[in-house]
């Protein structure tokens, strides 16, 4: 186990190099939802259900960041950042997902992405950061494999209109919230309940990645860089009862190694078939589908924000036949005497350590690290002292797991500004930076000067977190290949 000694708040140095930077996704910030020929995306449909967003909330305006794009850069250079990770809007430069390409869509990502650059600030493109054309969606979305091609063919067009200024690729932000909870519990677009379709969507969403790695490639430069982005949340049980050890294994499982397994060990996990067998037979994969996903990449993204603290729970129906696709007899809980976020997530920098610690000794060929999004929500106050307390354990806890041997790049702070937060609408607020609604005011908090000051002078002393990794996949075999693979 790790073990954090809080009174051992020793200063650390980033070394030279090091990228920093914040982040953001096309739909929690652009608004402008039917400008200059933007195609309707899932997210439009799905703000639009009754009850699946909090207060009927949308991303048709959210920062207006489409027509104000040049005062966040303004803000960017303000703090000092190097680095910017964006995403672009799918449906923005092909509003039916293939076929005619929006040239005013794609003009947006050329301003923006000009102009980073003349501030010097290097931009970091992510292809899908969960706003699929709802024209794919209409035609089967995730769930089917042609969606795979026509991301591939998206990444290229991307490519051609941006590779000569954008030198680092992400082609997907964390699929399993796409796969898991947009097409598994429903809490997401496109809003569906299945279990089948959402494995087959994680499937088809890895695959696409696999393709447009393959494609990126083809035209890349030198030095040029693709990578995926995964959230990682260490999964603990709350005691070392088997039944809870099992549970946390499970979670393990949907959560992580559902991803990481085929994207870097090779294999599909060893555990998909006994934890899913009842609700897919997997004929969605096919023979050298395992190839084309486990493409090396030059980088894994990790979203770090929380552990998952785990029991073994009665399963909501007895017989598994008809169980639901994804109760897996998990509970998850908050310790008592837990330090929480202003959301009540639970703040544990260890697990960000776990986290880059564990992949670094499961997978050998585990490509350098970039840690994507890291940051805090809370309800928008400007002394957030809350936010820069989060941030400065945070960044202690990676440079300890980069003394333990993670290879760690860069960093990205979630989020820039405050943004839409999905099924939490605007209450929920990650950024550095203030956004007043009504008026589109931007206040940068006081975690935008000490982010600032942070950038200019990379030293960082908080509780250091030591150990070896015992549980993000603590004795789970490595993956499976199928049958006559
Ligand atoms: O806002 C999200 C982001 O879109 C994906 N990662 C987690 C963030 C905070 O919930």
């Amino acid at each position: 186990m790790t073990a954090t000694d809080e009174r051992l708040a020793m200063p650390r140095t980033f070394p030279a190099g090091f990228v920093w930077g914040t982040a953001t996704a096309a739909y929690q910030i652009e608004g402008a939802v039917s400008a200059d020929g933007r195609g309707l995306s899932i997210w439009d449909t799905f703000c639009r259900m009754p009850g699946a967003v909090a207060r009927g909330e949308s991303g048709e305006f959210a920062c207006d960041h489409y027509h104000r794009w040049q005062e966040d850069v303004d803000l960017m250079k303000d703090l000092g950042a190097g680095a910017y990770r964006f995403s672009v809007a799918w449906p923005r430069v092909l509003p039916d997902g293939r076929g005619p390409v929006n040239r005013r869509g794609l003009d947006f990502y050329r301003r923006l992405v000009d102009a980073l650059r003349e501030g010097g600030i290097e931009p970091y493109v992510t292809l899908y950061h969960w706003d699929l054309p709802q024209a794919l969606e209409d035609r089967g979305g995730w769930r089917v494999r042609d969606t795979a091609e026509r991301f591939a063919d998206y990444a290229e067009v991307m490519y051609d209109a941006l590779g000569e200024s954008v030198s680092n690729w992400i082609t997907l932000n964390e699929p399993y919230c796409s796969a898991i909870v947009g097409y598994g519990e429903g809490r997401h677009a496109p809003g569906a309940r299945e279990g089948h379709g959402a494995l087959a969507a994680a499937h088809h969403l890895l695959l696409g990645h696999g393709l447009a790695v393959a494609r990126l490639r083809e035209m890349a430069r030198p030095g040029q860089q693709v990578g995926v982005t995964l959230n990682m949340s260490p999964t603990v049980p709350v005691t070392s009862a088997p039944r809870d050890v099992q549970a946390a294994r499970r979670m393990d499982l949907l959560v992580n190694r559902q991803f990481t397994e085929p994207l870097f060990g090779g294999a599909y996990a060893s555990d998909m078939a006994e934890t899913f067998g009842r609700i897919t037979d997997f004929s969605f994969r096919r023979d050298g589908d395992l190839d084309i996903i486990g493409t090396p990449v030059d980088f894994l993204g990790v979203n770090y924000y929380y552990r998952l603290h785990v029991e073994a729970a009665p399963y909501e129906e007895a017989d598994p036949a008809r169980r639901s696709a994804f109760d897996l007899g998990v509970r998850t809980v908050t310790p008592q005497d837990a330090r929480t976020s202003g959301l009540g997530w639970v703040v544990e920098p260890e697990g960000l350590y776990e986290t880059l610690v564990g992949l670094t000794s499961r997978y050998p060929d585990l490509p350098p690290v970039y840690i994507t999004e890291n940051g805090y929500g809370d309800d928008g106050v400007l002394e957030d002292g809350g936010r820069i307390d989060y941030l400065r354990d945070h960044l202690a806890a990676t440079c300890d797991a980069m003394t333990a041997g993670a290879d760690v790049r860069g960093y990205f702070c979630w989020s820039l500004m405050d943004n839409f937060e999905w099924a939490r609408g605007y209450s929920a607020r990650f950024g550095l930076v203030h956004v007043d609604y009504d008026t589109q005011v931007r206040t940068p908090k006081a975690s935008f000067h000490w982010m600032r000051d942070f950038i200019a002078d990379p030293v960082v002393t908080g509780p250091v977190t030591t150990g070896p990794v015992d549980i993000l996949v603590a004795g789970t075999p490595r993956g499976e290949r199928p049958a006559g693979d």
